[in-house]
């Protein structure tokens, strides 16, 4: 397995929840390193822009509208495998069809509210971490 890096978004519905601290916890404990981490305020633009890709789906709007409803936790996590390690850790989407004792699972509470957002893919992952980090404030090690 390849040592990769991925990011992570703890949703606003999670920071309402104060689980930031308990999301951290699973990454850290499933092997993942936390090498970059804000807190940040999303405006309509960023979010846009970073769902690009859904624009042209029926859920885009209510999509944007909440990931502006409240801060959001954004971090880069590098470990082995951790593209898909961070999805398994995450769960299905819905949390309805999401495994126990997947973040989802524990802590989603609709397909929309659904906790956290992490890259699917290699290519994704690295055009989603330049979309947030400069590369001064990601600190592999
Ligand atoms: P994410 O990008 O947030 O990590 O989630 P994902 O890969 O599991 O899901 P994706 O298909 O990329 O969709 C992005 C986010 O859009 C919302 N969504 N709503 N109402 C719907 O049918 C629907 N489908 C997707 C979810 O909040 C999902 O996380
Ligand atoms: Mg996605």
């Amino acid at each position: 397995m390849a040592l990769e890096r991925t990011l992570s978004i703890i949703k606003p519905d999670a920071v309402a929840k104060n689980v930031i601290g308990e999301i951290y916890a699973r990454f850290e404990k499933a092997g993942l390193k936390v090498i970059a981490s804000k807190m940040k305020q999303l405006s309509r633009a960023e979010a846009e822009g970073f769902y690009a890709v859904h624009k042209e789906r029926p859920f885009f709007n209510a999509l944007v509208e909440f990931m502006i409803s409240g801060p959001v936790m954004i971090q880069v996590l590098q470990g082995e495998g951790a593209i898909l390690k961070n999805r398994d850790l995450m769960g299905a989407t819905n949390p309805k069809d999401a495994a126990p004792g997947t973040i989802r699972a524990d802590f989603a509470d609709s397909i929309d509210a659904n906790a956290v957002h992490g890259s699917d893919a290699a290519d994704t992952a690295a055009v989603e971490i330049a979309y947030f980090f400069a590369t001064t404030e990601v600190h592999p090690r």
